[in-house]
C-alpha cells in the first residue's frame, strides 16, 4: 500500500471515530489528517504513543517528542496522547500498524496486557521502541528496545537519602511513620520506585509504612488522597511521593489542615521527577528533596531508529544520567538549567 493510500486510511478512520457532535468520541488527540500531508513517503512516519496530560513531567516528554520528530528532520510524527487509558494505547497502535508507519514508540501506562498486540506489530514488520516505561512479556523480542530511568534506583537512592537525614538530624532511633503517594498503579515508575525504597524500608526497624495509596500521578488525586491520610493518621513524620505532582497535591493538603511541611515543618517531603515547579517549591521550603527523573528522551531514540535505518545494532536497554536535588545546593542556579 502506497503511503498516499495510508493517509486516505487513516482519514477514514478518524472519520469513523468522529461523533454526531463532531467531537473525536475517543477522547484522544489525533495527528493532521490526509489533506495536510503533502508527500507522506519523504518522511520516516513515527507513530508515537504518550501516556497523558497528566504532570509536569509529561509535558516535558511530550515536547521533547514534539521539538526532536519534526518534518525538519525527516520525521512525520503521529502523537496520540492516551488520556491514562490502556485501552486508548491498545486502539491506537492497531491504528498505526494499518496506516503501515515506519516505527511504533510507545510509553507504556502499565506493564501487563502487551503481547497480543505487540505479536501484531511484529507480524506487520514494525518495530517497536519503548520509551520511560517498560513492559512485562514473554517475549522480549516483541520490542526493539526500551530507553528509560532506573526507577528502581531512584526509589533506593531516596530511601538512602532519608537514612542520612534522619542521621543529621540526630533522629535515627526515633519512631519514623511513612505515608506513600503512589503513581498509576501497575506502572514500571510506580513498581520501580515503591520497590527500591522498601528495600531501604525493610532495613530500618524504627520506620513504619502506614500505608500505600495510589494518586495517579496527578495533583488532584495526590491532593485527595493525602486528605485521606492526614484524616487518618495522627502522625505522619515522612511523605514519599512518587511524582512532583501529587507533591503539590499533597502539600496544598497538609496546609489546608493546618500543618506544615519542607525542612522547617513537621512533615519530611520526598518527591520524584524534579520539575522546575517542584524546584521552585523546594526554594520556599515546601519540599526537602527531589529526585530526578529525565523526560528528555526522544533525541536518544532518534539516534536508536537512525541506527536502526542504517541496519545497525542497539542496546535492548538504555537509562538516563539521573541526580536528586535538595535544599543543600544552589537551586535558583539549578532551576535556570532546567528544561521542564
Ligand atoms: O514520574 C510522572 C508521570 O513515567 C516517569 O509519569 C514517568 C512518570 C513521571 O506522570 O510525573
Amino acid at each position: 500500500m502506497s503511503k498516499k493510500c495510508i493517509w486516505f486510511l487513516y482519514f477514514l478512520l478518524m472519520f469513523a471515530a468522529f461523533d454526531g457532535c463532531g467531537k473525536v468520541s475517543s477522547g484522544t488527540e489525533h495527528a493532521p489528517l490526509y489533506e495536510e500531508v503533502e508527500d507522506a513517503s519523504e518522511y520516516i512516519v513515527v507513530g508515537f504513543l504518550q501516556v497523558g496530560s497528566e504532570s509536569d513531567w509529561r509535558m516535558g516528554s511530550t515536547n521533547s517528542f514534539k521539538n526532536t520528530f519534526t518534518e525538519e528532520n525527516g520525521y512525520y510524527l503521529l502523537f496520540e496522547d492516551a488520556q491514562q487509558k490502556q485501552e486508548n494505547q491498545l486502539k491506537s497502535i492497531r491504528n498505526f500498524i494499518l496506516q503501515e508507519v515506519d516505527y511504533i514508540i510507545l510509553d507504556p501506562i502499565v506493564e501487563t496486557g502487551w503481547d497480543a498486540v505487540l505479536t501484531e506489530a511484529r507480524d506487520a514488520g514494525i518495530p517497536v521502541i519503548l520509551a520511560d516505561r517498560s513492559i512485562d512479556v514473554e517475549d522480549k523480542e516483541l520490542y526493539t528496545c526500551w530507553v528509560g530511568s532506573d526507577f528502581e534506583k531512584e526509589g533506593q537512592r531516596a530511601g538512602e537519602w532519608l537514612v542520612d537525614y534522619l542521621q543529621k538530624q540526630g533522629r535515627s532511633d526515633e519512631e519514623i511513620r511513612i505515608v506513600t503517594l503512589q503513581g498509576t498503579l501497575g506502572s514500571t515508575a510506580q513498581i520501580g520506585r515503591t520497590a527500591g525504597f522498601a528495600a531501604v524500608l525493610e532495613e530500618q526497624e524504627n520506620w513504619e509504612m502506614l500505608e500505600y495509596m495510589s494518586g495517579d500521578f496527578t495533583q488532584a488525586k495526590g491532593q485527595e488522597v493525602m486528605e485521606y491520610f492526614l484524616d487518618t493518621y495522627e502522625e505522619i513524620d515522612v511523605v514519599v511521593s512518587e511524582n512532583d505532582n501529587m507533591t503539590f497535591g499533597a502539600v496544598d493538603a497538609i496546609r489546608e489542615a493546618g500543618k506544615t511541611c519542607g525542612p522547617e515543618g513537621e512533615i519530611i517531603i520526598l518527591s520524584f521527577d524534579a520539575s522546575r515547579a517542584a524546584l521552585r517549591a523546594m526554594l520556599r521550603g515546601e519540599i526537602n528533596v527531589d529526585f530526578e527523573c529525565n523526560p528528555i528522551l526522544a533525541p536518544k531514540i532518534e539516534e536508536i531508529i537512525q541506527k536502526l535505518e542504517n541496519n545497525e545494532t542497539v542496546e535492548k536497554v538504555q537509562y538516563a544520567e539521573e541526580q536528586y536535588f535538595d535544599t543543600s545546593m544552589d537551586l535558583e542556579k539549578i532551576i535556570k538549567t532546567r528544561t521542564y
